[in-house]
């Protein structure tokens, strides 16, 4: 029998799957298994315990990241993206970067959350995050998981994606910041990652280390953690797709002078007068300047 189900987990051999409303269930990748990730609306057939990924259903979104030629998946059909950050030292304003312009490159709403503001610090980076992102995210939300405050307005943003059919939503964000809590804390509830395999044991057990959704029962919500946003390589991406990330940079290279205007300390550059007017951070130019940097690099290596 052929069902429909979505893709949790995924490990090198196996993917743990959801199908409907039922406890989830680890199936085998066959060898010519396409790469999985979460969100993965796959075909599975055969019977327990032989049960297998026969098709991939084409994704409406892939959210991925890349450094030459390591391509990584990290997941696919996801309706938004919430990027998590805390206070000084957990602010990166670097990874915030990347993140965005991935997952608007990929077509995905982000916002960024400010966790832990129940911590000193908070009002120096909320600051940092108003003077850069206010135009750049999809919404800005302030949360403490812990003392809950802020997470009502969150959660009821979550809750209205809820629709007819299954609905993935990522939180990602440096190690730390606070993913996991807030997932727990939207859902109510003790999330287990069921049925998650240990390759080398073949036993269950629990780790963080990889990104997995969890459905919120009952619903067509799916909350997908999402660790590993550190070394976040764009390469995959061209020049265009990398400035439309950057929309305050993007409008100033309108005004560069020379159409092949580097922005580094040539004459009559848009991106430096903006720059120097205060209409581009330095962080957000330096981060431009470094991501353009290094496709460079790779797409010289190409060729
Ligand atoms: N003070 C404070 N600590 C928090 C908050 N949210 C999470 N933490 C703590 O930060 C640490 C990392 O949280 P965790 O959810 O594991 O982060 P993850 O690595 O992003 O999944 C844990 O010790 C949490 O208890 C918060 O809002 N305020
Ligand atoms: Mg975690
Ligand atoms: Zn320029």
């Amino acid at each position: 029998m052929t069902q429909s189900a979505f893709v949790l987990s995924t490990t090198r051999k196996y993917v743990t799957v959801q199908v409907g409303d039922q406890a989830p269930l680890i199936v085998t990748k066959n060898r010519t298994c396409p790469d999985l990730c979460p969100g993965d609306e796959v075909l599975i057939s055969g019977a327990t315990p032989d049960i297998s990924v026969e098709h991939l259903c084409p994704r409406r979104t892939i959210f991925q990241r890349a450094l030459g030629p390591r391509e990584k998946l990290l997941a696919a059909n996801l309706a938004h993206i919430y990027l998590i950050t805390a206070p000084a030292p957990l602010f990166n304003p670097q990874a915030l970067d990347r993140v965005i312009t991935a997952a608007a490159a990929a077509g995905i709403p982000c916002s960024l959350v400010l966790n832990k503001t129940d911590l000193p610090g908070t009002d120096e980076t909320l600051k940092l995050i108003n003077s850069s992102y206010l135009s750049v995210a999809s919404s800005i939300v302030c949360v403490s998981a812990t003392t809950e405050e802020g997470l009502k307005p969150l959660k009821t943003a979550v809750q209205t994606m809820n629709g007819s059919t299954p609905t993935f939503i990522a939180f990602t964000g440096l190690s730390g910041v606070g993913k996991s809590t807030i997932i727990g804390a939207l859902s109510g509830s003790e999330l287990a990652r069921q049925g998650e395999l240990s390759e080398r044991s073949g036993m269950g057990r629990q780790t963080t280390s990889q990104a997995y959704a969890y459905h919120i029962s009952h619903t067509n919500l799916f909350l997908v953690d999402l660790p590993g946003i550190q070394n976040f390589g764009l390469t995959h991406l061209g020049i265009e797709q990398i400035t439309a990330g950057f929309p305050e940079i993007a409008q100033a290279i309108a005004q560069c002078r020379f159409s092949d205007c580097k922005h580094d300390s040539e004459e009559y550059c848009g991106v430096r007068d903006a720059l120097s007017a205060g209409k581009i951070t330095n962080q957000r130019y330096q981060s431009y300047q470094a991501i353009i940097g290094e496709i460079t690099i790779f797409s010289n290596r190409d060729h």
